[in-house]
């Protein structure tokens, strides 16, 4: 097939993949409902996908077991040095990295299609919008590209003839002799994955996988690593944030932007119904945050995708009912379970446990089954339209003006539902020592309580601590207009594994507190970590938590804080001198506060 496009750079990059991955057939994405269908059909007969009798137009697939989430030990940052880096990134020097991915892009796209996929993060057009092109033998990319991006042809409009565009060159890494029989899910051993990033070049090389952000180049490669590190040198900020609008009674209009880490809550709380009487909420976007200064003063945030590719597992008409109706029809599900009946199931949903369903990986499955049914990353993919919940201007160029900055993590002791900052500098030193517990969102094995500053572990495109000095002098920036910010954690348990708070819908609770704090409605304790609300300042009416709950929840435990002192400081230690002074100092402010509590 011809390129449809006349932009020299885009051809000439295109014939270059060509000629090293060698597919029997390179094609040109439309972005079109009918090539969607199309790539559907194709994925259907050839038994990947599964379409689904109950839910109009959805199917399901099946992923290799071993490809089953990001893998954070096969993602490089090939910065020139490995300073660049640091030290929360793997680093190999950009010459040897290019070297062994070259050698197994060597023909790796045999008896398969190269597909092209034009596409745009944010509108297209905006001067805010990054455009990449991503290269994949996928199908099954392309079909999620097409729902969590803007994809094809305006796009290639859009850059004419010498727009600029960040490469993104994918393969499963599964190359097919003539004759040889198929697999559902092609992909490389873990060996040979490299999701690899090149910040300097701009450049991204994905290579054997098929799942989720190692596949999916325009989501964690494109909008956090290389984005942010764009964004360092622009001035803005590129985050693993949902972004939620918050409407009060009276017609007030919040706006919240939130990092929590991988299945830490970010889509739930983006989609929330509040429980409080008269409170709306509106959803923008459910993990990543484009933000700049507008000439109002104040930070704005876009959400550069167009769709959500959701955690299955927990999601239900109880905990969050937009997505469980988003779901009904149009959606795409990776390693969830299939009943008799021709539906998905998972863990935690609506209903009866089936006697009987297919698990992730295809065998039989009953109650008496040892392993869940469904993956506990298993996904959905949806496009930002089906979902009821979204904010009507959620594609404004303009952005929304944040009021509130929420940090977080899966904690299930130590850590209170809710506390505030008491400076900027302060609340960026909550974000740098943000920790959570380990999640199914990751394959790797890593400690069972990890720092992830920002939620950025994973997807900082540069030195940690170089990310925080960026933090640090976006608020000197900002100045007055700079949003509040808070810590939060939906996940204590007490010591029967009982969740002490009901979370979900319930969590407007505590965000009407800090609604009213920006507002200077409402009162807080002033703690060595932070401000905590008196179990009076948060509106509980109507909600009947166990006694002796609230008190544990927003309790300080200045020994167990001790502990996490610690932690921190061997943290810190790990960023050497790129470790900002002024975090250093809210650290040693932390210290003498804990030893005079
Ligand atoms: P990524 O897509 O990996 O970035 O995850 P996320 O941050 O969007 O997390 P998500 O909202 O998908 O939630 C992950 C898991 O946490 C799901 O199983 C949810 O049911 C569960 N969860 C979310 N919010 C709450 C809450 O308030 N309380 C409790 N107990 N669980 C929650
Ligand atoms: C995450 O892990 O934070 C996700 C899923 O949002 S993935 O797109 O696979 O990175
Ligand atoms: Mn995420």
């Amino acid at each position: 097939m011809t390129a449809p496009c006349r932009h020299v750079g885009l051809t000439r990059w295109v014939e270059e993949a060509a000629a090293m991955c060698r597919p029997q057939q390179i094609y040109w994405c439309d972005g079109s409902r009918e090539e969607y269908d199309r790539l559907m059909a194709l994925m259907v007969e050839s038994g990947t996908a599964t379409p689904l009798a109950k839910r109009p137009n959805s199917f399901l697939f099946r992923s290799d077991p071993s490809d089953v989430a990001r893998i954070e030990a096969r993602t490089y940052l090939s910065t020139l040095t490995p300073e660049e880096a640091g030290p929360t990134n793997n680093w190999i020097d950009p010459g040897e990295l290019k070297k062994t991915m070259k050698s197994l892009y060597d023909g790796c796209m045999k008896g398969r299609t190269m597909y092209i996929i034009p596409f745009s993060m944010g509108p297209i057009g905006s001067p805010l919008a990054k455009i990449g092109v991503q290269i994949s033998d996928s199908p099954y990319v392309v079909c999620n590209m097409h729902l969590m991006t803007r994809v094809g042809s305006r796009v290639l409009e859009a850059l004419g003839t010498e727009g600029e565009f960040i490469p993104c060159l994918h393969s499963i890494g599964a190359p097919l002799e003539p004759g040889q029989h198929d697999v559902h899910w092609p992909c490389a051993p873990i060996e040979n994955k490299y999701i690899s990033h090149f910040p300097q070049e701009n450049l991204i090389w994905s290579y054997g996988s098929g799942y989720g952000g190692n596949a999916l180049l325009g989501k964690k490669c494109l909008s956090l690593r290389i984005a942010s590190s764009i964004a360092r040198r622009e001035g803005w900020l590129a985050e693993h944030m949902l972004i939620l609008r918050l409407i009060s009674p009276e017609g007030r209009k919040y706006h919240i932007a939130g990092a929590f880490p991988s299945a830490c809550g970010k889509t739930n709380l983006a989609m929330i119904q509040p429980t409080l009487p008269g409170w709306k909420a509106e959803t923008i976007g459910d993990d990543i945050c484009w933000m700049k200064i507008r000439p109002d003063g104040r930070l704005h945030a876009i959400n550069p995708e167009t769709g959500f590719f959701g955690v299955a597992p927990g999601t239900s008409y109880r905990s969050n009912p937009t997505a469980a109706e988003m779901l009904k029809e149009n959606a795409i599900f990776t390693n969830c379970a299939l009943t008799d009946k021709g539906d998905v199931w998972w863990e935690d949903t609506d209903g009866p446990v089936p006697k009987h369903l297919i698990d992730w990986k295809g065998w039989d499955w009953t109650p008496e089954s040892e392993e869940p049914a469904a993956h506990p990353n298993a996904r959905f993919t949806s496009h930002i339209s089906q979902c009821r919940s979204a904010a009507g201007d959620w594609e404004d160029p303009e952005g929304v003006p944040i009021d509130i900055f929420l940090f977080g993590g899966r904690r299930s002791t130590v850590i209170p539902l809710v506390f505030e900052s008491f400076s900027w500098d302060h609340g960026v030193f909550l974000g740098a020592t943000a920790s959570s517990e380990s999640t199914a969102a990751i394959l790797d094995k890593v400690a069972p309580v990890r720092h992830d500053p920002f939620a950025m572990k994973p997807f900082c495109g540069y030195n940690m601590g170089d990310y925080f000095l960026h933090w640090l002098e976006t608020g000197d920036r900002l100045g007055k207009n700079a949003p509040r910010i808070f810590y939060v954690n939906w996940f204590r348990k007490n010591d029967d594994g009982r969740w002490l708070w009901p979370g979900f819908g319930e969590n407007s609770r505590v965000l009407k507190w800090m609604c009213d704090r920006v507002d200077g409605k409402v009162g807080a304790r002033e703690t060595p970590i932070g401000l905590i609300p008196e179990e009076e300042d948060l509106d509980l009416s109507g909600l009947s938590v166990p006694p002796g709950d609230m008190e544990e929840l927003l309790k300080v435990d200045t020994e167990a804080w001790k502990a996490e002192y610690f932690d921190i400081e061997v943290f810190f230690d790990r960023l050497g001198s790129h470790l900002p002074e002024r975090l250093d100092a809210q650290r040693k402010a932390l210290r003498e506060r804990l030893r005079h509590f």
